[in-house]
């Protein structure tokens, strides 16, 4: 699990206000990247790499729409004969609780859409029962004179592919995360690459080869708690007295060595998404505190320190 935890960790790093050491994965700048854009209209409150469930106000199950986005390394120009031969996005979740639908295609007709010549050429893969696995891919290896182009910052606001996901009303409290799937991370666990996102680019530099990883791979953590986000002493305001319990807590921790939280309040607590409630956690928390009380603009935490690609 360390991969993903890291990968949990680093996606909300690049919007810290506090200054945080950069990820342990190396990212370089031709490295493609993949995320989420989450929205529900039961009412979780949804970002790119969080989604929020309180079941003080959502007792029941909740349905969430998704769309999966990716970013090239590469910046590209009209008339550019660089194209991606092989584009594959790919994730599953192993939380028993949330029920991933079938992929849906994109648009292609949109005029603005970033992608060329590909109508016929897509293959969706649908997710099932057993695995719960998902993954949409794009291929032009059938016809080499096809351009998958992309055009600059267009993919950003452009889906790869929709789907869903329906987290039950059952789920415990917790973390519940769609993940990407890494091969790197599969390989580690002695599996194939049956799960790599793969990604091939022709053109600029002759066939370079993508295998993100780590930090390119931004995956959707579903929370459940039974307050709001951030407000570890459930008094319904997220401030500096959440931020105090959660350093007396960390406090008490380094000398028990377990933290007095309970899991909805660790869920509420853990705003970096790392599985605990440290420094790190208050730090972010005050600073979003500071941030809302100059602001004024009604920014939630969950926002605030959620990935948003630029
Ligand atoms: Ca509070
Ligand atoms: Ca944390």
């Amino acid at each position: 699990m360390k991969i993903k935890k890291l990968t949990a960790l680093a996606s909300v790093i690049p919007m810290l206000a506090v200054s945080a050491p950069v990820t342990a994965n190396c990212v370089s700048e031709t490295s493609p990247e993949f995320w989420f854009a989450a929205a529900s209209e039961s009412g979780a409150e949804c970002s790119n790499t969080i989604v929020y469930i309180n079941r003080k106000k959502l007792p029941n199950d909740v349905y969430i729409d998704m769309a999966v986005f990716y970013r090239d390394g590469e910046t590209y120009t009209a008339g550019d004969s660089t194209h991606i031969a092989f584009l594959r996005a790919a994730w599953d979740c192993e939380s028993e609780y949330v029920k991933l639908d079938e992929v849906r295609k994109p648009d292609l007709t949109y005029e603005k859409a970033p992608f060329d010549a590909l109508s016929s050429e897509m293959a969706a893969v649908s997710p099932t029962a057993e695995t719960n696995y998902s993954a949409i891919s794009y291929s032009l290896m059938t016809q080499p004179s096809a351009t998958f182009k992309v055009t600059g910052t267009e993919t950003i606001s452009y889906p790869l592919g929709y789907t869903g996901a329906t987290i039950s009303e059952n789920a415990p409290y917790g973390r519940h995360t769609i993940f990407f799937c890494d091969r790197a991370y599969s390989e580690a666990q002695g599996q194939t690459g049956m799960c790599a996102n793969v990604f091939l680019r022709y053109g600029k530099n002759e066939d370079d080869e993508f295998f993100p990883t780590g930090s390119q791979l931004k995956n959707l953590n579903i929370l459940v708690s039974d307050r709001m986000f951030g407000d570890v002493n459930d008094d319904s305001s997220v401030d500096s007295s959440d931020a105090a319990q959660i350093l007396s807590d960390y406090a008490q921790n380094a000398v028990t060595k377990s933290s007095a939280f309970s899991t909805e309040q660790l869920t509420a607590a853990d705003v970096n998404v790392d599985d605990s409630a440290d420094a790190s956690d208050a730090a972010m928390l005050l600073s979003y505190y500071a941030y809302s009380q100059a602001n004024k603009d009604g920014k939630s935490l969950l926002k605030f320190v959620s990935y948003k690609p630029e």
